[in-house]
């Protein structure tokens, strides 16, 4: 959960972007680096395969501006996709603050988009998490391409909930902005509720 130091004033929150394999997790991660003022970013460390597919996860650390004093510090991650590295997609929801789920807006992806969303509530509930309590933005990635079911039909198999959603073209860069600050918007809302009520 979000560390908050009050003798460095610095807030650390967690961000995790979650979804099937080939979404474009990564991608959004990549486009991220490549357009922030690098004072205000890390390295970022990806582990991959040779063919690219993220074998543990990539992590990239970012500054946002000061609130009330404070510095504030978001750590981006991406879980792998594939379906065989559950273990890995666990460990790296653990101390999650906000979520970021990625679909691949392909007809042909709907099932991989489903039963990753399945497996991220599940891979919550194990830590005693839920998707009630945990902010999360959804992005529909890969508009640009031709066989792309529509935003709406989307939006009722894996957006019930209504939280903000997004239209992405990660390799353009298109809706990666957008998405990220309505998440750390929102874990910051969250975080300044939980300290309010003393949860935090
Ligand atoms: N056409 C198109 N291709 C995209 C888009 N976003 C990502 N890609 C491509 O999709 C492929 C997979 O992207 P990644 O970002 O590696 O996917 P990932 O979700 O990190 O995949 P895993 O690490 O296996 O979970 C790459 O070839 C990207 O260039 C997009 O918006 N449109
Ligand atoms: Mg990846």
């Amino acid at each position: 959960m979000a560390s908050v130091n009050y003798a460095l004033k610095e807030i650390s929150c967690k961000i995790v972007y979650y979804g099937p394999g080939m979404c474009g997790k990564t991608t959004n991660l990549q486009y991220i680096h490549q357009h922030t003022m690098s004072d205000k970013r890390g390295n970022m460390v990806s582990l991959a395969t040779p063919g690219e597919r993220t074998l543990f996860f990539d992590f990239l650390p970012l500054e946002a501006s000061r609130i009330h004093g404070f510095r504030t510090k978001f750590q981006l991650y991406t879980v792998p996709g594939q379906v065989m590295y559950n273990s890995t997609r666990k460990l790296v929801l653990r101390g999650v603050d906000g979520l970021i789920f990625v679909c691949d807006s392909q007809w042909e992806k709907m099932r991989e988009n489903f039963d990753s969303f399945r497996n991220l509530t599940d891979n919550l509930a194990s830590y005693g998490y839920s998707l009630e309590t945990t902010p999360y933005v959804v992005q529909y990635n890969k508009r640009d391409l031709p066989n792309i079911a529509p935003v709406e039909y989307l939006q009722y198999v894996i957006n019930p909930r209504q939280v903000p959603n997004f239209e992405g073209i990660a390799i353009r860069g298109e809706g990666v902005f957008d998405a990220l600050n309505a998440i750390c918007s929102l874990v910051l809302a969250n975080l300044s509720e939980k300290q309010k009520t003393g949860v935090a």
